[in-house]
């Protein structure tokens, strides 16, 4: 039936950037297993990009950001994963309100944990869009950062 079609869906995920290091947290029981990935997840009905950033960050790592900026999008299609699915990503930078707060693991059947990674040193394995955009030679950090 048409109304059961899968659909693509809308994620929001966040560089939250701390000097040169970005906050990534290793998946867990959903599309990317175990790889490394941003903070971040799915756009809710009548949210704007930036509400989603701060709801999602908030949610997972129990952080306050500020300075939300749009970076960039990808299109992904998850065709191997258990549930085939396909997301619209879009790529938000943001700085933490309070440079002394620290990540907490807000959803741990979800999450392995947070931690702050050098940009130049990013663990493995990386979540498939966001090694996509390292490859591509993608950097978030503002200018004079990297
Ligand atoms: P939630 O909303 O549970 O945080 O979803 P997510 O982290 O699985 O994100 C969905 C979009 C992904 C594929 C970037
Ligand atoms: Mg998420």
């Amino acid at each position: 039936m048409e109304g059961n079609a899968p659909v693509p869906r809308v994620g929001v995920v966040v560089f939250v950037i701390n000097g040169k290091s970005v906050l990534l947290g290793k998946r867990r029981g959903s599309i990317g297993d175990s790889y490394f990935a941003l903070p971040g997840g799915h756009l809710e009905f009548g949210e704007s990009f930036e509400e989603c950033a701060v709801r999602e960050v908030k949610e997972e790592t129990g952080l306050d950001i500020e300075k939300i900026e749009f970076l960039t999008v990808t299109n992904n299609v998850f065709l191997q994963e258990a549930k085939p699915s396909h997301y619209v990503i879009i790529f938000e930078r943001a700085v933490l309100k309070d440079t002394l707060q620290s990540p907490q693991n807000m959803e741990p059947t979800k999450c392995d944990g947070w931690d702050w990674y050098d940009w130049n040193h990013l663990p493995e394995p990386l979540f498939g869009p966001l090694e996509t955009l390292v490859k591509s030679g993608f950097n978030p950090l503002p200018l004079g950062e990297t």
